[in-house]
């Protein structure tokens, strides 16, 4: 690709994608296998209600984590709030601001105050020794998120929560496959919940489960799911309806067979991204830690206005108009979002990184719906405005 400035559609030319590229584009595993499940479900008639799909993507996805037990639900956000209900959390609970909405969201929904916290700006993810200062008489629990699949300081959590006698659990939804200290996410405190979202890496269309290795909560959380039902007739807890459906978990086993090559793919082209944004001022792509297990599943950036010369939301404009559909995820941070905006009108000042980072951060496209080629182009792009920054 050969162009000028001028030539960039933002100024008038043609997109240089005739397709929209978008961050999260569903990666499809054999068709044909998806397919043969769903016609055998079809014909057992049986679609829903802890089916034998279910089980096997339950003891699938147990076995892939090395944990004792795996709880299938219908999306990521049903399970936190069970975990969240099942640990018996209240009053106030610390999380990062910086975070999809559903963190927050979870909590809040139970009238429990989400405490934001602000993060570690070289991981992105909750700073611990800003967490042990928001503890009060009120504080029944912290919960981290392993943002873009980059653990938390699990051990300095799980410290400080034994310290302060604190319910400890994380938001895993993007974490599926990544390790932390050799050990799979899925393992570490009470309970560790992941979505199987469209838009991540590894989907059930939606979906998500709670991985816990202990006997008390899973067996607590399989009625919670249920309605608290233990029998035809007889409910003995209080309980929803979290139920994944089968058709999700014939999804989500097609989906474990292609796992490998999911990452594979990510892999490369978390590589490629690297070379190709080399060296471009003002444009860092975030590291991932490859001594441990990863899904590269997001290409993370921050963009310093000051040495691209150019704004993160004037380059988004221009990548937009390419087709090349790049977010701001998790902009601007959950603080700034109602009602939380409205009950905390100043948490900003309590969160310099998280709001220095949610003007920086740009997430680019990649998935199996990505190619090389594809990369080399947005490369090139960001390249091209950066090195003539429009006035
Ligand atoms: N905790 C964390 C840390 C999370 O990130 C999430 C979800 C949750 C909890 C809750 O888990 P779930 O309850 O969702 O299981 C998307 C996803 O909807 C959300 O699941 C995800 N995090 C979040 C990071 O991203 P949006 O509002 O950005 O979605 P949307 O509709 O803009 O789609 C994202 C992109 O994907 C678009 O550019 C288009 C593309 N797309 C989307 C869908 C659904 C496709 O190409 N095909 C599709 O089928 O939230």
């Amino acid at each position: 690709m050969n162009i000028t400035i001028s030539e960039l559609a933002y100024f008038g030319g043609e997109p240089k994608f005739k397709e929209k590229l978008f961050v999260g584009r569903p990666n499809i595993g054999n068709r044909d296998r998806l397919l043969e499940r769903i016609n055998d479900m079809l014909d057992r008639r049986w679609l829903s209600n802890n089916g034998i799909f279910v089980q096997e993507f339950e003891q699938r996805i147990a076995e892939h984590l090395g944990a004792k037990h795996c709880i299938a639900v219908c999306n990521g956000t049903i399970a936190l709030e069970l975990v969240i209900r099942a640990l018996e959390l209240k009053g106030e609970v610390i999380i990062p601001s910086f975070t999809f909405i559903a963190t927050a969201h979870a909590l809040q929904w139970q009238e429990i105050t989400p405490i934001f916290c602000d993060i570690d700006p070289k991981t992105h993810t909750i700073n611990p020794w800003r967490v042990e200062s928001l503890i009060t008489p009120r504080t029944s629990g912290i919960m981290g998120v392993h943002v873009w699949g980059q653990p938390c300081d699990v051990e300095a959590l799980t410290e400080i929560s034994n310290r302060h006698n604190l319910k400890l659990m994380f938001d895993a939804s993007h974490a599926l496959g990544c390790s932390y200290n050799g050990e799979m996410i899925g393992n570490f405190g009470s309970a560790e919940v992941f979505s199987f979202h469209a838009t991540k890496f590894m989907n059930t269309f939606e979906g998500g489960a709670i991985v816990t290795n202990n006997d008390e909560l899973n067996q607590k959380l399989r009625l919670m799911k249920n309605f608290g039902f233990s029998g035809f007739d007889t409910v003995i807890y209080l309980g929803t309806n979290g139920k994944m459906p089968e058709i999700s978990a014939a999804m989500g086993l097609t989906s474990l067979e292609s796992l490998d090559e999911f990452i594979e793919v990510n892999h490369r082209n978390y590589h490629c991204y690297q070379k190709g944004l080399a060296d471009i001022p003002g444009v860092y792509l975030f590291p991932v830690n490859e001594i441990e297990k990863n899904n590269y599943q997001y290409i993370v950036t921050e963009i310093d206005e000051n040495k691209a010369q150019i704004s993160r939301d004037l380059l988004i404009e221009i990548l937009h108009a390419e087709n090349v559909i790049a977010r701001k995820y998790f902009y601007p941070g959950c603080h700034r979002m109602e009602p939380y905006r409205s009950y905390f009108p100043n948490a900003g000042l309590l969160l310099p990184e998280t709001e220095k980072l949610a003007q920086k951060i740009l997430i680019l496209p990649t998935g199996t719906s990505i190619s090389e080629e594809d990369i080399n182009k947005i490369c090139q792009i960001i390249r091209l405005v950066i090195a003539n920054p429009p006035k």
